[in-house]
């Protein structure tokens, strides 16, 4: 039986005007070394738009996913500071700074956390089953979940293909962090997959138990159980990321490794226990498709330069009319010799990548978002790619709407301390209203717009 055509379409999320480097996140080399710099969500925007149109330019089906509204005023006003939104504002951030720049975040612009997304394929039922992710390691994160759901419906509106699960319980037993730690294997797009599903620690294990401990790891394995359970997703492999990467700042999966259809690209110290975890792709692949694995050795690009390159948090692309597939790194790969070479070899050795393509998001970079993190994919037949909210898809028409948008509301430069002037609420409300109409998102999409 072949199976019927689809697609990996890629859902982006569109910078918000606030982006900036607050250092919010433990763990995350980039996000701690940048803490502090002055940021230019201008250009952040528009390279995220750079990317989308080369993407949609390749013939890949691409979405434009709205940012969310920050600052966040109904979380401040949850935690007690009282007032215009303005004072509001400005309360928090002369008592509690903290908790504003955590209220400020645009970092809802990493769709690779938005979601964890099951194909109809893989499901139970039949349909696509998106669960949005909760985020809960840390607090600036930990806003965007319920907006993201709400997103995700806009984007497919259609029950009867889609399903959209509110975020896990918001506890640290079920911290789920979404696709950045889920790669699906197959054959095609659209025949059956086998699911790794990657988590850092176990519900009831602390993760700063242990000498080495440092840094948070995010996905339990109790959540991932959970999403598997809820989408009723077929031929689940769970697998353990190894310790001392998360340690080293590989603070999600797709940092050090990337999939798609057969292929396997991953760092030599991605796994705890890196041949159960092959072997076991192995077996949930048997009778459907002979996994081919691409590992990358610590002698040949230290973990170090992993991290530092990106060069695994590259987009992995079954491109119309090339028969090998086709690497998307950042520039910082290009520019690590080591990195660099280990691209140029990949493309030498006659595995099932052929090509190596660099994109410019280096605004997101410095917070430690490369181009995988910035995306979210979801595998859609012809029916389900219909079905989505037509708006929202990536074109010519709307690159140049959007470029134009940007423009006349983004700033060109944003510092820490700019981040308190109360100008930027009905700055950033003035901008979300307009791109509302834009992409058709409905008339009470955002909270400033329900109130
Ligand atoms: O969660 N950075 C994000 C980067 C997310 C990258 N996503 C994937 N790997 N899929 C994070 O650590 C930094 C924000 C700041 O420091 O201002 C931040 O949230």
């Amino acid at each position: 039986m072949t199976a019927p055509i689809a697609h990996e379409a890629n859902c982006d999320g569109l910078v918000g005007p606030t982006h900036s480097y607050a250092g919010l996140s433990p763990g995350n080399i980039a996000s701690e070394r940048n803490r502090g710099e002055a940021s230019s969500p201008r250009a952040a925007v528009l390279q995220g738009l750079a990317k989308m149109k080369r993407l949609a330019d390749l013939g890949v089906p691409q979405f434009v996913l709205p940012p969310q509204e920050r600052p966040d005023i109904p979380f401040l006003r949850q935690l007690g500071f009282a007032g215009s939104d303005g004072e509001v504002l400005a309360a928090a951030w002369a008592q509690q700074p903290a908790i504003a720049a955590a209220a400020c975040s645009a970092s809802a612009m990493w769709a690779a956390n938005a979601a964890t997304v099951t194909p109809s394929a893989d499901s139970a039922d039949g349909r696509v089953h998106l669960s949005a992710a909760n985020l809960v390691t840390n607090l600036h994160r930990s806003l965007e979940g319920e907006q993201s759901a709400r997103m995700l419906r806009v984007l497919f509106p259609d029950r009867e293909k889609f399903a959209v699960h509110d975020p896990l319980p918001r506890v640290e037993h079920f911290g789920d962090e979404g696709a950045a730690n889920h790669v699906r294997l197959c054959a095609e797009h659209g025949a059956p997959g086998v699911n790794l599903m990657v988590y850092g620690r176990e519900a009831w294990e602390g993760w700063w138990e242990g000498e080495d401990a440092r840094y948070p790891a995010r996905q339990t394995l109790q959540a991932s159980e959970a999403i598997v359970r809820r989408h009723g997703a077929a031929r689940p492999v769970f697998a353990r990321q190894a310790r001392s990467a998360i340690m080293e700042g590989v603070f999600h999966n797709d940092v050090v490794c990337v999939g798609t259809r057969t292929a396997l690209l991953f760092h030599e110290r991605s796994f705890e226990d890196r041949a159960g975890t092959l072997q076991a792709i192995e077996a949930a692949a048997a009778g459907l498709f002979r996994p081919e694995f691409v590992e990358i050795a610590e002698a040949d690009l230290p973990l170090a330069d992993a991290v530092k390159s990106y060069l695994f948090n590259s987009q992995l692309l079954v491109l119309p009319g090339e028969d090998r597939l086709v690497l998307l790194a950042p520039t910082e790969t290009e520019e690590n010799p080591r990195a660099h070479a280990a691209a140029q070899a990949l493309v030498t050795s006659n595995g099932p990548i052929g090509r190596v393509e660099y994109v410019d998001v280096r605004q997101s970079m410095r917070n430690g978002g490369g181009p995988a993190c910035l995306r979210l994919r979801v595998v859609l037949n012809e029916d389900e790619l219909a079905a989505a909210n037509p708006f929202q898809r990536m074109n010519d028409a709307v690159y140049d709407l959007l470029v134009d948008w940007a423009g006349r509301h983004y700033r060109e430069s944003l510092s820490p301390a700019d981040l308190a002037d109360p100008g930027l609420i009905e700055e950033t409300r003035a901008a979300l209203d307009d791109l509302t109409s834009l992409l058709r998102l409905g008339s009470d999409f955002y909270p400033f717009q329900r109130d």
